[in-house]
């Protein structure tokens, strides 16, 4: 039986996974689109998905009986809506990051789920589903002694105007909230922001880089540089530092070269070729969970976590030296 996915949210990142879910994946098709701005639903109708249905009301698409599941990639300020509606029908869920803007609205995800008794909701981390990722956790849960410290890199090309200084938090840094947490098997306790010298390429209201500063239950401390104006390229990096040894996320495969006395390797300048892959790996589990009545793979409460770490950064980001508590209730069975 082909699960029949509705697609709520036809932008950058909607598109592409309709295409994939459709042209690249197996066992999809997508049925139903729906995007506050139609032209951008019916485009992705002409171009990628043609079988599907454009709705008017991304609530009507939710409960449509031609739908299955549903793919959450519209704003993020919408995510919690459209996510408690898709559990209300008893529905699997795929909800690109973060799941909600803040913990309150992830924390009634979770209740709601916890509810409802069965999981229905994956979260678009798709770094667990990096292969690069996949190799560093096995590397550290085994090879290096115990992770004592964590440095990583997340910098983007450049951003417009509409990125705010608390996006570098809810929407960029979120990805190495949840990942790091995967990766270490932990979860955080403090919290810290600090601003280095101002680049000039960001723009007058955002402050570029940040340096975010965690610490562990374990006592692992993490640094992590978000530069999301760093022109020279999408450059993802994470290095372990354990008891016994270091161990590196692998860089993407590309080609070195030796010319004109110089030894160069092309670095990405794009989000969507960096993980591509992952994003297939991410929403085929989501396929063959839904599939199934369920979910798999980053749950709404990986996505609350990440959003109680990202509000204590966003505090964080306002209180210059200072460290923000983290704490996190009792994990409910659902997700044990
Ligand atoms: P986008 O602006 O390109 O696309 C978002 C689309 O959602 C737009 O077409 C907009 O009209 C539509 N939309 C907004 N509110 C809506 C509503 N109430 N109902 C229906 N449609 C609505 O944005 P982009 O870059 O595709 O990001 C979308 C989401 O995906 C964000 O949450 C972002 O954080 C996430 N994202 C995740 C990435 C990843 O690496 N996992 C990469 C890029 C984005
Ligand atoms: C974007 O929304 C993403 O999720 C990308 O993975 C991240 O690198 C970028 O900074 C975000 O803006």
């Amino acid at each position: 039986m082909t699960l029949r996915i509705g697609v709520i949210g036809t932008g950058m990142i909607g598109r592409d996974h309709a295409r994939r879910i459709v042209h690249v994946l197996a066992g999809a098709d997508v049925t139903a689109v729906t995007d506050v701005n139609r032209a951008n639903a019916e485009g992705c109708v002409r171009d990628v998905v043609p079988r599907a249905k454009v709705f008017d009301d991304a609530h009507d698409l939710i409960n449509d009986a031609s739908v299955d599941a549903v793919a959450v990639c519209s704003w993020g300020p919408t995510h919690e809506e459209f996510v408690l509606a898709a559990i209300a029908a008893g529905k699997p869920v795929f909800c690109e990051k973060p799941l909600a803007t803040t913990a309150e609205g992830a924390k009634r995800i979770v209740e709601a789920e916890s509810r409802f008794g069965r999981r229905l909701v994956q979260v678009g981390f798709m770094r667990r589903y990096d292969r690069g990722y996949v190799a560093l956790k096995k590397t550290i849960d085994g090879d290096i002694g115990a992770p004592l410290m964590v440095h990583a890199k997340h910098r983007n090309p450049e951003v417009g105007d509409s990125y705010t200084t608390p996006m570098a938090i809810v929407d960029t840094a979120i990805h190495e909230i949840d990942v790091l947490r995967w990766l270490l098997d932990d979860d955080y306790v403090s919290a810290q922001v600090i601003c280095p010298r101002k680049s000039r390429h960001a723009s007058s209201h955002l402050a570029d880089p940040q340096i975010v500063l965690l610490e562990t239950k374990k006592g692992i401390r993490i640094d992590v540089e978000i530069f999301v104006n760093c022109k020279y390229g999408y450059d993802i990096q994470c290095e372990v530092v354990g008891e016994e040894g270091v161990a590196y996320l692998p860089e993407p495969l590309a080609i070195s070269t030796r010319k004109n006395a110089t030894l160069g390797q092309p670095v990405l300048m794009d989000w969507k070729q960096r993980f591509i892959d992952s994003y297939d790996t991410e929403l085929q589990a989501f396929i063959t969970a839904a599939a199934a009545g369920t979910a798999s793979g980053p749950s709404a409460w990986d996505g609350y976590a990440a959003n109680v770490t990202s509000d204590a950064c966003v505090a964080a980001q306002t209180r210059p030296g200072q460290t923000v508590a983290i704490s996190l209730p009792v994990r409910p069975s659902l997700y044990a």
